[in-house]
């Protein structure tokens, strides 16, 4: 399977928005100072160990997941105020809206809030979950609403491989109607090693992988 465009850290906020606004996300390397994912994991990892996994095939039987991160660790903190996160969430998500107030017509910013924060381990031989747009969670449908609704950040903490689940993404998809069913031949690896980081619009189409290797695979994401 072909891999999501990578850029390096150093790149600028100009050249993630372009390939985001090309393929509906990015992998950005070495994304975070290798001493805060230490201290990331530190914070976090064995708080998710002590979680249970899941009780559907969507949220997957042998995956763990782990919410409101900013309580378990100040270093969230810096992946969200990122400023090639925070640039690319700027230019996608706080775009003005007009509205309608009395004779006039307003435009207005609806300003970036964090919506959620969760942590996914997925374990050894956890199957593959189905091609979704997380933008379903806000029952946002895209083109319908004019406009994206999301921009999330998926950081590696263990490295993202084919063989343990590295999450997929259908490029162009941010793009389609609704309507418009994924293959899974059209979608791309995120594989990446620890400390880099994928971003992604939301209505990109994206599931993790098979798992095939017994190697567990792990990233916050919000
Ligand atoms: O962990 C992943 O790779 C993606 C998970 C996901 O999209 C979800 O659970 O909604």
């Amino acid at each position: 399977m072909a891999d999501l465009a990578r850029l390096p850290g150093a790149a600028s906020l100009d050249e993630v928005i372009a390939v985001i606004e090309r393929d509906g996300g990015v992998i950005v390397e070495d994304f975070l100072a290798p001493a805060i994912i230490a201290e990331l994991k530190a914070d976090l990892l064995p708080k998710l160990e002590a979680c249970s996994a899941g009780r559907d095939d969507f949220s997957g039987f042998r995956t763990r997941r782990m919410s409101a991160l900013f309580a378990k660790s100040r270093r969230v903190a810096d992946v969200v105020i990122h400023p090639l996160f925070l640039g690319a969430a700027e230019h996608f998500i706080n775009t003005p809206v007009v509205y309608g107030s009395g004779e006039h017509l307003r435009s207005v910013r609806p300003g970036l809030r964090v919506g959620g924060t969760q942590m996914i381990q997925i374990g050894p031989r956890e199957t593959a979950q189905p091609l979704h747009r997380d933008h379903w969670a806000m029952l946002w449908r895209f083109p319908d609403y004019g406009r994206q609704v999301r921009m999330q950040i998926m950081l590696a903490v263990s490295d993202f491989t084919e063989e343990n689940g590295a999450t997929q993404i259908v490029p162009g998809s941010h793009r389609w109607n609704e309507e418009r069913v994924a293959d899974r031949s059209e979608a791309v690896s995120a594989a990446m090693t620890s400390i880099a980081s994928a971003f992604r619009s939301l209505s990109t189409r994206q599931p993790y992988g098979k798992r095939k290797t017994c190697t567990s695979r792990s990233a916050p994401m919000w």
